[in-house]
């Protein structure tokens, strides 16, 4: 094993981390380490440059080593490094929450904090459970997701998310009372479309039929990602969302998008809920929040909502529920000086500037060997690869891994590549991005 590791790693022992969602062993017999990170790139731990095309993990929003961030960290923990939020508050947290409110959809000015998109997943449909028992429709506790869906990995998320290999490991202990919706991926209707796809608005009428079978009675939230990302960039349909929204208002369903990726000017709007113009009762949200600087997660909730909690007697907790790291006070001084970045730097809207030339360059790899699918919008891009017969994902896997060694960091889900650059990226980072991707597809058997 140690052959392949190279000499500056090679004393590093890489046994006892259990990486997550990741091939361990394939892993640790040829590893791939980050050791450095600057604006659009990585240096490898052997000092070889790895141009970012995926903003780490669809996070690193703002480009890597953002200095504000840097010092907003050290100063919160020169002066307090921890404070407690339950029966206990301290400003920044409140500092933070007022910011966010104002960059949030009309009316979807409550924030509740989390420390991932995992927790603020199982956070609002704890709080859209909570909120149907608060305004006296108790019955109504079951929760709708989609096929194909991602949200994290907490009990919640996996039992509304629809990703198979998420799910059959814990079949068991999903939670009880949940449908999915179908997904809206489709490729004999809607490869190689430029944008959103123009096909499948009606796949959200299915919701009807949920609604039908269940009765809306027993039915608390919708739960999607308006793009999702985690199951290979799967777009919403003209009219899709739009639809969705209409039919939960009909039948008084909270309706959550999941923004985890989707937040903080991926698509050239604060959230999709704006560049979609569908504004859901709910927003779940990491990632971007803090440039990924410190982990840290959101939901933000329409004011009705946590209207409805507050009453009852006033020393009452009216929701029980919190982290101990809720608005950790590093994590909102990272988050704070994230927006002050993304505001200075006009980079919640830069996505629909560069979108055009980002469009352009991703169907550019139509026609090379095997690319049976291009899609993108906003600052998301995913080309997707014919399966080789019997072996799902390995060609996808092997291209990873090539453009990895040829300097360019992408990720791979299934047979789909999948690209989400920090949105400092310039024209030249995107020609280099389709330059190397479409020489390993080209070279890739
Ligand atoms: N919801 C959505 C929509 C996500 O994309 C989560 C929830 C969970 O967030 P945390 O912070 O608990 O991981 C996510 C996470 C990928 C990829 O390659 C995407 C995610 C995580 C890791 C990889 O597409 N999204």
């Amino acid at each position: 094993m140690n052959a392949q590791i190279t000499p500056l790693v090679a004393n590093t022992n890489l046994d006892a981390f259990w990486m997550p969602f990741t091939a361990n062993r394939q892993f640790k017999a040829n590893p791939r380490l980050l050791a450095r990170a600057d604006g659009m790139r990585y240096w490898t731990a052997d000092g070889r440059e790895v141009l970012d095309g995926v903003a780490g993990l669809w996070c690193v929003n703002a480009g890597h080593g953002r200095r504000e961030i840097t010092e907003a960290v050290t100063r919160q923990l020169n002066t307090m490094e921890f404070a407690p939020t339950f029966q206990m508050g301290h400003p920044i947290a409140f500092e933070l929450a007022d910011r966010l409110s104002k960059v949030a959809p009309a009316g979807l000015d409550r924030v509740f904090f989390t420390n991932s998109g995992s927790e603020a997943v199982d956070t609002a449909l704890k709080i859209a459970i909570a909120y149907q028992r608060a305004r006296g429709a108790a019955t109504r506790t079951r929760l709708i997701g989609r096929e194909k869906g991602y949200h994290g990995v907490g009990f919640g998320g996996i039992s509304v998310g629809g990703m198979v290999n998420n799910r059959k490991a814990f079949g068991a202990s999903m939670l009880p009372g949940v449908d999915h919706l179908p997904h809206t991926l489709n490729l004999e209707h809607n490869a190689f479309s430029r944008g959103l796809p123009q096909w499948g608005a009606h796949l959200a009428d299915e919701l009807e039929r949920i609604i039908a079978l269940h009765d809306a009675a027993t039915i608390a939230a919708v739960i999607i990602e308006p793009i999702s990302g985690s199951s290979g960039v799967i777009l919403p349909p003209v009219g899709y969302l739009k639809r969705i929204r209409e039919i939960c208002t009909k039948h008084e369903i909270v309706l959550i998008f999941d923004e985890v990726i989707t937040g903080f000017g991926r698509i050239g709007k604060a959230f999709a809920a704006q560049a979609f113009n569908v504004i859901p009762d709910m927003m779940t949200t990491a990632k971007g929040l803090t440039n990924g600087a410190i982990p840290m997660g959101a939901v933000f909730a329409h004011r009705k909502i946590y209207d409805a909690f507050m009453h009852g007697p006033e020393n009452a907790i009216e929701l029980f529920h919190g982290y101990t790291y809720s608005a950790h006070p590093v994590a909102c001084a990272a988050a704070l000086a994230t927006l002050d970045i993304y505001a200075k730097e006009g980079l919640l809207t830069q996505a629909a500037t560069l979108s055009p030339i980002w469009e352009n360059a991703m169907h550019s790899l139509k026609g090379l060997p095997h690319v049976i699918d291009v899609r993108n919008y906003g600052l998301i891009g995913a080309v997707e690869l014919e399966p080789r017969s019997g072996a799902p994902g390995a060609r996808a896997f092997e291209v990873f891994t090539r453009c990895f060694e040829r300097g360019l960091l992408v990720r791979q889900t299934g047979d789909i590549i999948a690209l989400s650059p920090p949105l400092i990226i310039e024209t030249a980072h995107i020609s280099k991005i389709v330059e190397i991707l479409g020489e390993v597809i080209r070279a890739t058997s």
